[in-house]
Formats: C-alpha cells, structure tokens, sequence
C-alpha cells in the first residue's frame, strides 16, 4: 500500500517537496538570524530620559506617583551645589515622561545643610506631599511639605518630630480621604534605653504642624528599629510595617501595627514573616487595596478589616540609591547605624559646576 502510494505522488507533489525543504531551511536561518533583521523588539520600555535638569547637578533615592490626571509626580535627593548642597527637589511630566519640568527646590533653607530620603505622597485630588530627613537642625529631623498648586510651589517647611535629641531619620508619608497626614520615621531620641523606635505622628492642618510624636513599636529591649511604611486605608485605618530585630535568634524580621482611631493609638505588633531562622526580612513596604476595606453600599455590615498581604506591597519606605542600598546590605546584619550627615561628604560636584 505505501508502495503504491509513494509511486502515486504526482509530479506536482514531486515539485513542492523541495520547495518545502528550500522553504523550512530559510525559516531556520531567519530564526537564528542577528537581531537587527528580526522584528522590532516588544516595547517593553520606552527609551530611557534623563529627568535631572540644574540646579540639581545629581539625583539619587527618587519617590514617584502618578495622578490620575497622567501626571508623573516626582521627588529626590539632589546635590544643589556648593551653597545649599544635598537638597529635595521635585519634578514632573505630564507627556508620559518624556519631559520632565525644571527641578524646584522643596526644602527652604539657605544653608548648606543636608536634606535626602524624600518620600512623596500624592492625594486623589493630586495635592503632593512630600516628607524627608534634614539635617539644617544640626541633628538628622524629619521635614515635610506639600504643595496645592500642583507642584509650581511648595508650602513652608514643617518639622514633624517634637523632639529633636539624636536622629531622625528614614521618614513616609501617607494622607487618607479627609486630609489627615500621617508620618512615620525611625527615631534615636531613646538611644540610652530602647534605642531606635518607629515613632509617629500626624497634622491635623494639612501639615501646617504636627501633633506630638508617638511610638509605635511596643517592644522594651534595646534593638533597632528602623525602615518604617505607612499606608492608610479608604476607612482611614493606618498600616504600618518595619524591620525590627527584637527576635535575636530569628534575625530581622518585618513587623506591623495598625490604628483604628486615627493614629491615637497602636495595636500590640504582630511580625508578617513565618520562617524561624535568623536570615534577616527587611526593606518591608506597605499598599491598601482601595477596594478592600470599604463599607459596601449593597451590605450594611462591615466587612473584615482588610489585612495586607505581600500581594499588595508596592511602595517602599524610601528609595535608596544603589550604592546606599549594596552598602546596607553589605552590613546588614551588623546593623545598627549611625546616619552620617551627606554634608560631610557629600556626592561629587559636577566638573565645572
Ligand atoms: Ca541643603
Ligand atoms: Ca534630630
Ligand atoms: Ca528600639
């Protein structure tokens, strides 16, 4: 039967076969062919743009949020030149970020003194809040802005820490649905007893000022802790999640608190991690999905506090640049630290700038 069949092939079939073959053989060699005669590569990411402009000569630890507008809100550290040095400076785009506007300088004071970790927060109304460490205290503080006119100008500066003794550092910013601003950072004023702590605090005003600090981690050992978010959900309960290494054996794990009273108070801290050995979990972020915790119109019971799980962790504390991060995790488990003022030693200069 095949014999029969094979003698049956026309003398059509005959001609395709190695037009089949010559076919198949080009397919090859266009699969292995270089690159540039391939097809365009997917879009996965647009060509990369520079959106540091003078007067900040360089930029490192940015904090971004979009608006639902399309604008691109942007907050970093920058090195403003020989007069003011480290500075804060904000930018944004409202064409995708293909351009970004001239930097503004956020902190408003004329010295040289060092300003950095900024962390921005963006209302649903796209008032922007920014939050960052200062040195023009002469001790690290946390400071804070905001601007209403979309960015064109930022409020006076505010401290939010009421006291100042030892560093403060590390700071986040969240602001729920009525304005409440909420602030966390990671505080020495207790360094001869509890060491580092999570403390907050939060503006009634708009962050005009902040009302005094609290300390959020309840722990009475002497360990550091540090890195702290914050998150506030549609029913204004505060989230916040940090490292803290009151575990000795088990390393540094990720704790959290929470407040149902609008940061009056803080729940006893749970840790979020489950392992048991003493590798360190740090760098911890924290989101709330809108949609979770938000009384129902069609149920008039509640539903259950909304938790967040690690499905919904999308911002960090603060944005580190590269080589602030490898050092940290160089000496991670020899933390604590001390932070050094950048004015000391402050990035590069620009030739010629
Ligand atoms: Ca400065
Ligand atoms: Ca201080
Ligand atoms: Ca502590």
């Amino acid at each position: 039967m095949s014999a029969t069949t094979s003698r049956a092939v026309s003398p059509a079939i005959r001609a395709l076969v190695p037009a089949l073959v010559v076919g198949i053989a080009l397919a090859g060699l266009l699969a292995i062919a270089p690159e540039s005669r391939a097809a365009p590569a997917a879009p996965w990411f647009g060509p990369n743009v520079q959106v540091t402009a003078l007067p900040a000569y360089t930029a490192y630890q940015p904090s971004i949020a979009a608006g639902a507008s399309g604008t691109l809100y942007l907050a970093y550290g920058g090195w403003g030149g020989s007069t003011t040095q480290s500075d804060i400076f904000f930018s944004k785009s409202t064409d995708a970020a293909r351009t970004w506007t001239s930097p503004v300088r956020v902190n408003n004071d004329g010295g040289g003194a060092s300003q950095l970790e900024p962390s921005l927060f963006l209302s649903a109304t796209e008032v922007i809040y920014i939050i960052w460490t200062d040195y023009r205290g002469g001790t690290a503080d946390i400071y804070f802005s905001r601007s209403t006119d979309l960015g064109l100008s930022f409020s006076a500066n505010v401290r939010a820490n009421d006291v100042t003794t030892n560093f403060q550092i590390e700071p986040d910013v969240a602001v729920d649905s009525a304005g409440l601003v909420h602030a966390v950072w990671t505080d020495n004023r207790n360094l001869f007893s509890t060491g580092p702590d999570i403390y907050y605090a939060n503006s009634t005003d708009g962050g005009l000022s902040f009302n005094p600090s609290l300390r959020v981690n309840n722990d009475a050992t002497g360990v550091e802790q540090f890195r702290p978010a914050i998150a506030v959900g549609p029913d204004r309960s505060v989230y916040a999640v940090w490292d803290d290494p009151r575990n000795g054996g088990r390393g540094r794990d990720i704790y959290f608190s929470r407040s149902s009273n609008l940061g009056g108070t803080w729940a006893p801290n749970i840790f979020v991690n489950d392992d048991t050995g003493n590798v360190p979990q740090d760098n911890a972020a924290i989101a709330v999905n809108p949609g979770l915790n938000r009384r129902s119109p069609a149920s008039p019971t509640r539903p259950a506090p909304m938790r967040p799980r690690s499905g919904t962790t999308i911002r960090p504390a603060t944005l580190r640049s590269p080589a602030c991060r490898s050092t940290e995790a160089s000496s991670a488990a020899t933390r604590p630290r001390t932070p050094t003022a950048p004015s000391s030693s402050p990035p590069p200069a620009p030739t010629g700038g």
